[in-house]
């Protein structure tokens, strides 16, 4: 069976979020015709939008799949809501756990439903550095190496967690 790589971004901020992103990643590696291949460290972030709320976890992980994007999305909104996520009208809200395609193959999608590339990594260290830290020597969808972003994100806000932390 045909299989994609697919990178996805995982964030917490309510709950036990390292628990929460360790427990949601062997998930993905239990989805029906997927696999995981590689999970980065776990960071912690300073909020990307309103401050006033806790600092996020965030992690990314590889898997290969055969599911379709948009059933490989409804495969991981079930696994948001199995650890308690509430979607609510408040988009930039805290959250138990977020799970975002980041990068299917080499697809582009835009669909009502699904953006992919997603569209906000570009501007977002808490993605950029931990998919570099499984992909070191990706090629971005501009044609642009990963490094090069990486390069040009404000890290103040990043620190990973040492590997003690990482369950
Ligand atoms: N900020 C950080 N640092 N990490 C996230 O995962 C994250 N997710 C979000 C918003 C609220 C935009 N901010 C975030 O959805």
């Amino acid at each position: 069976m045909h299989k994609e790589h697919v990178y996805i971004g995982l964030g917490s901020n309510q709950g036990d979020s390292e628990e929460v992103l360790s427990q949601a990643m062997a998930d993905i590696d239990v989805l029906e015709n997927s696999r995981l291949l590689a999970r980065s460290s776990l960071y912690v972030s300073s909020p990307m939008g309103p401050q006033d709320q806790p600092n996020f976890v965030n992690a990314v992980c590889l898997a290969e799949t055969s599911l379709p994007p948009a059933e490989l999305l409804c495969a991981l909104q079930d696994i948001e809501q199995a650890h308690g996520r509430v979607r609510k009208a408040d988009r930039w809200g805290p959250r138990t756990l977020d799970l975002d395609i980041l990068l299917y193959g080499n697809q582009h999608i835009d669909t009502p439903d699904l953006t992919i590339p997603h569209y906000g990594m570009a501007d977002r260290e808490f993605v950029l550095v931990p998919l570099f830290e499984i992909a070191p020597s990706m090629i971005m969808p501009d044609g642009k190496p990963l490094a090069l972003w990486v390069a040009k994100c404000n890290l103040d806000g990043l620190k990973r967690l040492p590997t003690s932390n990482q369950r």
